[in-house]
């Protein structure tokens, strides 16, 4: 049906949860259990329009992630978040989840920001878990590299109720203030902009909520990068689609391959990206 900013959106509910699908970018926009305070963070404010990002949900950034590495004129994070994609499969599941598969649909403009005959899927598990799968298959006779991450946006009930664990004892490049390569000491507490890219990682996360009292798991499969991001106070206002206050009830924490992680996808192989997210009460 027709969502905000006139987006094509899917929107499932079953006996375990909801969830809304834009058209554009496949991109999961809103997740919630029922019975649970919704896990996605989406912005209010965001732009909502043909060809631009939304702001929250799980954008999916695909075939590259962050500036492209030869030509700055290429959008950053790829292209498929704003581009079209198309239902290719819906099926309900024995335990009442709902599965719908998307492809990204091939244009002469995705050629020609992306020259290698491959194919993009997205394929979505809307149940008690969100399940995230992004399968790129190379359909052509030389291999190429890929970056990706599903920079999903968490909903949480204030940044300084929160912990993500998980990436102790990490490497990750600090992109604030100049890419400087640190390690990670403890849990993360956010009380400033954090933009980080996590290398090798290999553990779920755990987003602790003291607010919601709840933690969401983030479990993943094929993902070597974990990215962790909140533009605080400034970057948030520059950017215009967070509003008032918006950065202290979200943080990004995205399942990647990035940087020093990028994926060589040979000729006939097919590379799948996994998240799999749930939320788990706090005692
Ligand atoms: O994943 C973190 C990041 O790469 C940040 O550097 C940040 O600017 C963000 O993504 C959002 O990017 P966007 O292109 O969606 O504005």
């Amino acid at each position: 049906k027709e969502g905000p900013g006139g987006l094509t959106v899917a929107e499932i509910t079953n006996s375990l949860a909801e969830s809304t699908i834009a058209l554009q970018g496949a991109h999961v926009m809103t997740w919630q259990p029922h019975g649970q305070a919704p896990v996605l963070w989406l912005s209010r404010f965001g732009k909502f329009a043909p060809g631009k990002s939304i702001r929250g949900g799980v954008p999916v950034c695909w075939p590259w992630f962050g500036p492209h590495a030869e030509d700055a004129k290429l959008p950053g994070h790829g292209f498929a978040r704003t581009v079209m994609w198309e239902v290719q499969e819906t099926r309900a599941q024995p335990d009442g989840a709902t599965f719908i598969s998307f492809g990204l649909i091939e244009t002469d403009a995705t050629r020609a920001q992306w020259p290698h005959p491959s194919s993009a899927k997205l394929r979505v598990t809307v149940g008690a878990e969100l399940k995230v799968e992004l399968a790129t298959r190379n359909t052509g006779s030389a291999p190429f590299q890929i970056g990706e991450a599903l920079h999903t946006y968490f909903h949480i009930s204030d940044v300084a109720d929160m912990k993500i664990k998980g990436l102790e004892g990490c490497t990750y490049l600090d992109k604030v203030g100049g890419t400087t390569s640190k390690t990670q000491q403890g849990p993360i507490v956010i009380e400033s902009e954090v933009d980080r890219v996590y290398l090798n990682t290999e553990s779920d996360c755990l987003i602790e909520d003291l607010g919601l009292k709840r933690q969401i798991r983030i479990a993943t499969r094929s993902s070597r990068s974990t990215v962790v991001w909140n533009p605080w106070i400034e970057k948030a206002e520059k950017m215009g689609d967070f509003g008032p206050e918006g950065y202290r009830g979200m943080v990004c924490v995205e399942s990647a391959n990035a940087v020093d992680n990028v994926v060589t996808v040979l000729p006939g192989a097919e590379h799948i990206l996994q998240a799999m997210i749930s939320v788990e009460a706090l005692a």
